[in-house]
């Protein structure tokens, strides 16, 4: 059962948060799998499905993509706790796209432009949302999520290229008003964030000397996305020319 003002909330804010989504047994083995996963998985994966700061450091490892590949991570996507989450915000059935893990490992400078996730997805209508649940204690120190309320409701902000792994395109235009308006959203393990695919978001780089700050990410489309193949390509192909560029070796 959710909150009446769930609903309403993500569809005039443009993102939510849900405290101890995951809490107990829950939150402990979900950790637990993807610490197994990391240990044994992780070493044999393609490079492109496992980014390093510094791929010579195993400990500066920042983003899992594709976890569904491993069969009890992939389970997580037709759970009903987040499936039926997902498919209650966007008022329609809803699939998992694949499952991620970020971390911004203590001691890296690798900030999260500021971007909307449909850019990259080109859903239309932008039926489509992303989970983030927080594994770590997270706020300002270890680089938060920051939301500008109300954006998913302006369109699309042009993008450029960046230099970050992962998220391969950034707001070009992002302004001082941009600033002064984003919000920062502490949290702790098991709380979920929930964003609309056009809310525009970032998050500073971690400044803390020992503390990580992991999540585990599933984005959920509505059956109604219709995806914009010409625009999807040219995403695609600017990933994978910064893919080649930063050294990533692409299978
Ligand atoms: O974890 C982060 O810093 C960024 C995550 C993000 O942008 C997303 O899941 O859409």
């Amino acid at each position: 059962m959710h909150e009446p003002s769930l609903k309403t909330d993500y569809e005039t804010q443009g993102f939510v948060v849900i405290r101890g989504f995951l809490h107990g047994s829950a939150l402990q083995t979900l950790q637990a799998e993807i610490e197994r996963y990391i240990q044994q998985v992780v070493p044999q994966l393609p490079e492109a499905d496992a980014f390093y700061q510094d791929r010579l450091r195993p400990e500066t490892l920042k983003q899992l993509n594709r976890m569904q590949q491993d069969a009890t991570l992939a389970a997580v996507m037709t759970d009903p706790h987040w499936q039926g989450t997902a498919e209650h915000l966007l008022g329609e059935a809803a699939t998992a796209q694949g499952v991620e893990w970020f971390n911004k490992p203590p001691g890296t400078e690798h900030p999260t432009p500021p971007h909307q996730d449909n850019f990259y997805f080109c859903f239309t209508p932008p039926k489509v949302l992303t989970m983030w649940l927080a594994l770590d204690d997270v706020d300002e120190e270890n680089g938060c999520l920051r939301y500008i309320p109300g954006s998913h409701q302006r369109g699309i902000r042009p993008h450029r290229r960046t230099q970050t792994l992962g998220f391969s395109q950034g707001i070009s235009d992002f302004s001082e008003d941009d600033y002064a308006t984003e919000v920062a959203i502490h949290c702790q393990p098991g709380d979920l964030l929930i964003h609309h695919g056009d809310t525009i978001h970032r998050a500073d780089a971690n400044r803390s000397a020992t503390r990580h700050r992991r999540s585990f990410a599933l984005v959920f489309q509505g059956v109604s996305c219709q995806r914009d193949d010409q625009a999807y390509q040219r995403y695609l192909q600017s990933a994978s020319t910064q893919h080649r560029e930063m050294g990533v070796l692409v299978s």
